[in-house]
């Protein structure tokens, strides 16, 4: 964030306050939330709402390293993190610790990853991973640098488990990235990972699938290079089809998945979604 300490310095001191980041901790089944870390796996930073960044970095994790998956240390917790019962076709969230809200403008996304050995407390998170939920551009018409993104101001992602998801067990990572920084290289990535395991008999077959790391680098420029109080909303767009933000999600069918040829945001937020916007610039 140095580039704006100069060049906002106002708001770039509330960003150097822990209010302005966030992890996901809470897992909400049945519009009740869980404890904290009771089933995400709770990281070993030292302050585990840093964001990850590919430079200027809180403690050497970057998106092109193994944690990147459900964040540093996570996978030493993985045995004491219970495992949540679903069924595949549920609504459940995933809430922000100390129900904090997401200040920072960027796509949100949520992917799964099935456990290969069928127990998911063992499970890295080396395999397959497939997107089930995006959001980008809400309100195009809105500020780039805040409300313009359906994810900003939200305390949590709410998102449906796809109706044909194949019973067992999974990892479901949450991720938000803050893209105020990408013009020098500083997108932050705040994300953590539930264990879950879904029932039913669901048969989908996901399509399009990424491995992590891998997913994302920093030759995309939605991440490293794009400015968001110079570029345009169709310029953005473009940058976000470059990337798997961009990829349609899986909803679940056993067809394969096409990519999309333009960013096809979501119109509106989920229904049960919380939609307070707060209105407080904090980088
Ligand atoms: C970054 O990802 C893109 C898209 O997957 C790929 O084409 C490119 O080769 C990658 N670049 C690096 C440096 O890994
Ligand atoms: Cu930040």
């Amino acid at each position: 964030m140095k580039q704006f300490l100069s060049l906002f310095a106002m708001g770039a001191v509330l960003a150097k306050t822990a209010s302005a980041h966030y992890i996901f901790s809470k897992l909400v089944i049945d519009g009740e939330a869980s404890a904290d870390w009771q089933y995400i796996r709770q990281t070993t930073r030292s302050e585990n709402y840093m964001p990850t960044k590919y430079s200027n970095t809180f403690d050497n994790l970057t998106p092109s390293d193994s944690d990147f998956r459900c964040n540093l240390g996570s996978f030493s917790n993985a045995a004491k993190t219970e495992v949540a019962e679903v069924a595949a076709g549920d609504r459940i969230a995933m809430r922000l610790f100390y129900d904090g809200t997401i200040a920072h403008p960027g796509p949100g996304q949520v992917y799964m990853s099935k456990a290969p050995s069928g127990n998911v407390q063992e499970y890295e998170g080396d395999g397959e991973w497939f997107k089930i939920w995006e959001k980008t551009l809400c309100n195009k018409e809105g500020d780039l640098t805040k409300t313009a993104w359906c994810a900003y101001g939200m305390s949590e992602f709410e998102f449906q488990i796809p109706d044909n998801t194949p019973a067992g067990e999974y990892l479901v990572r949450a991720e938000h990235v803050g893209l105020h920084g990408a013009q020098s290289n500083e997108a932050e990535f705040f994300y953590s990972c539930a264990q879950i395991k879904v029932s039913g008999s669901g048969n989908g077959i996901p399509s399009l699938t990424y491995k992590i790391p891998g997913l994302y680098n920093d030759s995309m420029e939605l991440f490293n290079g794009l400015n968001l109080w110079v570029n345009t909303v169709d310029e953005v767009e473009v940058d976000i089809t470059k990337t798997p933000v961009g990829d349609d999600v899986w909803d679940g069918s056993r067809s394969s998945a096409l990519r999309s040829s333009s960013a096809a945001p979501s119109a509106t937020p989920s229904a049960g979604v919380r939609s307070s916007i707060i209105s407080s610039c904090s980088l």
